[in-house]
C-alpha cells in the first residue's frame, strides 16, 4: 500500500513523504521537496556583501544562521577577524534565534502530536488564554465545519496523553511559549537590527554598539527565556518521554552524524566552540573536512554533475528528469549518509566529553529514562537534544554578555579582495549549515549552501542509500497505514524546513 503523507503540516514549508506499507510496516519511504528556488544563481555576479542579506531570505525561521554562515565564509575570504565584541554580538543574535526556534518547534510544531488538545473542553479555571481557547474550540466543534478548530482538529488517530491536568498545563505552555519566542526574537533584534531578517549581521561583527542599556535589555529578555526552558520546556519534554517510552526506539536513522560546532568562544571563527564539531562515523568522532562533502543528484531534478564537491557544485534544474522525485540534493560525507541536527550536536559533543553541561544533562536524562546516549538517535532523542541545546545556549548567552566591553568596537573594517574564496560553517537549529563563496573581480562568481534539511531530507544517493529521514521511516510499525501518526511523529522530530532544503 502506497501512502502520500503530504503535505505534512506543522513543518516549515511543504514536504511530501511517500511511504509504502506492507503488513503495517513502512518498507519504503521517499522525501520529496517539490519546488525549485535557485538562491545560489541569484547571488552570482552580485556584491559579496549582499550575500549575508540575500541568503537570509532562504528562510524566515533560521535566517540568522544563514547570515552567520555567510559572514564566516566572507571573513575567511577577506582574511578578517572581528573584534572580540563583534564575535560576541554574532553569538548573541544567533543564539537567541536558536532559543526561539526550539520553543517554536516543540510547542507549536510537535507537542500536539502527543498532547490531547480536547482536554481543554474540561477546563474550569480562570486563565484568560485557556478560557479563550476552550470557548473557541467549543464553538468550532459546534459549527459543523468539515475542518473544525484547525490546525488542532481534526487530527491523526492514535494515542495521546491521558492526564487531563497535564494536557491543560501543556496547552497553557503552548500559549506562553509564543510570548517567550517573542522575547527571544526581541533579544536577537537588539543587536541584529530586526527579526526575522537581520539588517545588522556582517562579516567582521555587528554595527550596533555594545551599550550598557542594550546589554541589560538583552539580559533581562534571555533570563526570562532561560527560566521558561528550565521550568517548562525541559520538564514537558521529559513528561512526553515518560509517557511514550517506545519513541526512544522509533525513528532511528541508519547512518552517521555531522555537526560543525556552534558559537565560537573567541573572535576567530575556528576558536573552540560552545558545542564541539565532529563527524561521528562507526562510533568514532573525527574532525570535519569540507572536502569530504559531495552532493549526489541521481534522484534529484538536476542535470548537474553528481558527486561534486562543494567547490565544484552545479545548479542546473531538470524538472522532467526521469527517475528523480525531489528538488532536494543528496549531500554525503565521504560518500556516506549522515544525520544533522540537535541529536548530532549533542551526541558529538558528549562523545568528546567537551561541554560539561551537555554531559550533566545527558547523564541525568539517560539515567532517568534508562537509555544509552546513542538512543538520542530517535524521536524522543531529537526532542530532548533540542531542549538540552536550549539550556546550554541560554546559559552561554548570558555569560557572553558579561564579556562584552561596552564602548569598544563591534565591527572590523571590510575590504573585499578581487579574488578569494571562503567556507563558513555553523549550526543552524536544524543542523550543519555550510556556505561557500568564490569571489572574482570583487563579485560573487560562485555561491553554494549545503543546508541542514538538505542532509536530513535527502533522497537516495547514487548508491541507492536513503537519506536520514527516509532511513528513519523505513521499518516503522504503523497501527493505521492510512494515517500513520508514527511516521508523522518521526518526520516532526527532524523539524524539516523545505524552504531551506531546496533553497
Ligand atoms: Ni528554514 Fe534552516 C534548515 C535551520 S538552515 S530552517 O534546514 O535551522 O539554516
Amino acid at each position: 500500500m502506497r501512502i502520500e503523507l503530504g503535505p505534512v503540516t506543522r513543518i516549515e514549508g511543504h514536504l511530501n513523504v511517500r511511504t509504502t506499507v506492507e503488513d503495517n510496516v513502512v518498507v519504503d519511504a521517499q522525501c520529496m521537496g517539490e519546488m525549485f528556488r535557485g538562491f545560489e544563481k541569484i547571488l552570482e555576479g552580485r556584491d559579496p556583501l549582499d550575500a549575508q542579506q540575500i541568503t537570509q531570505r532562504i528562510c524566515g525561521v533560521c535566517p540568522y544562521a544563514h547570515a552567520i554562515a555567510s559572514s564566516y565564509a566572507q571573513e575567511q575570504a577577506y582574511g578578517l577577524t572581528p573584534p572580540a565584541n563583534g564575535r560576541i554580538l554574532h553569538n548573541l543574535v544567533q543564539g537567541a534565534n536558536h532559543l526561539y526556534d526550539y520553543l517554536l518547534h516543540f510547542y507549536q510544531l510537535s507537542a500536539l502530536d502527543f498532547v490531547d488538545v480536547t482536554a481543554i473542553l474540561q477546563y474550569q479555571g480562570k486563565d484568560a488564554g485557556l478560557r479563550h481557547l476552550k470557548s473557541w474550540v467549543q464553538a468550532e466543534l459546534a459549527s459543523g465545519k468539515p475542518y473544525p478548530a484547525a490546525p488542532f482538529l481534526p487530527r491523526l488517530s492514535g494515542t495521546y496523553l491521558t492526564d487531563a491536568q497535564f494536557n491543560i498545563g501543556a496547552l497553557k505552555h503552548y500559549l506562553e511559549a509564543m510570548e517567550i519566542q517573542k522575547k527571544a526574537n526581541r533579544a536577537a533584534a537588539i543587536f541584529g537590527g530586526k527579526f526575522p531578517h537581520s539588517t545588522g549581521v556582517f562579516p567582521g561583527g555587528c554595527p550596533q554598539e555594545a551599550r550598557i542599556d542594550l546589554i541589560t535589555a538583552y539580559q533581562s529578555l534571555i533570563r526570562e527565556v532561560r527560566e521558561f526552558i528550565h521550568q517548562k520546556y525541559l520538564p514537558d519534554v521529559a513528561a512526553v518521554a515518560a509517557a511514550f517510552p517506545e519513541y526512544w526506539r522509533i525513528g532511528v536513522s541508519q547512518g552517521g552524524f555531522l555537526s560543525y560546532g556552534l558559537l565560537p568562544r573567541g573572535p576567530k571563527v575556528d576558536s573552540e566552540r560552545l558545542l564541539a564539531p565532529g563527524v561521528l562515523l562507526d562510533g568514532e568522532v573525527r574532525p570535519v573536512d569540507f572536502e569530504a562533502i559531495t552532493q549526489d543528484v541521481g534522484r534529484a531534478r538536476y542535470a548537474s554533475g553528481s558527486g561534486l564537491t562543494v567547490r565544484d557544485s552545479e545548479l542546473r534544474p531538470a524538472p522532467q528528469k526521469q527517475g528523480a522525485y525531489t528538488w532536494i540534493k543528496a549531500p554525503r560525507y565521504q560518500g556516506r549518509m549522515v544525520e544533522v541536527g540537535p541529536a548530532a550536536r549533542i551526541m558529538i559533543d558528549y562523545a568528546q566529553n567537551h561541554n560539561p553541561t551537555v554531559r550533566t544533562l545527558v547523564d541525568r536524562f539517560t539515567k532517568q529514562f534508562d537509555i544509552k546516549p546513542a538512543q538520542l538517535n530517535s524521536v524522543l532523542g531529537r526532542h530532548l537534544s533540542r531542549a538540552i541545546c536550549a539550556a546550554v545556549i541560554a546559559d552561554f548567552l548570558l555569560s557572553e554578555t558579561e564579556r562584552l566591553d561596552p564602548g569598544a568596537p563591534t565591527m572590523a573594517d571590510i575590504n573585499i579582495p578581487a579574488t578569494a574564496e571562503g567556507f563558513g560553517a555553523t549550526e543552524a537549529s536544524r543542523g550543519a549549515l555550510l556556505h561557500y563563496l568564490r569571489i572574482e573581480n570583487h563579485k560573487i562568481a560562485k555561491y553554494e549552501c549545503v543546508v541542514p534539511t538538505t542532509w536530513n531530507c535527502s533522497p537516495r544517493d547514487d548508491k541507492g542509500t536513503p537519506g536520514a529521514l527516509e532511513s528513519a521511516l523505513i521499518g516503522t510499525k504503523v497501527a493505521d497505514p492510512a494515517e500513520q501518526i508514527e511516521s508523522v511523529r518521526i518526520v516532526h522530530s527532524f523539524d524539516p524546513c523545505i524552504a531551506c532544503s531546496i533553497h
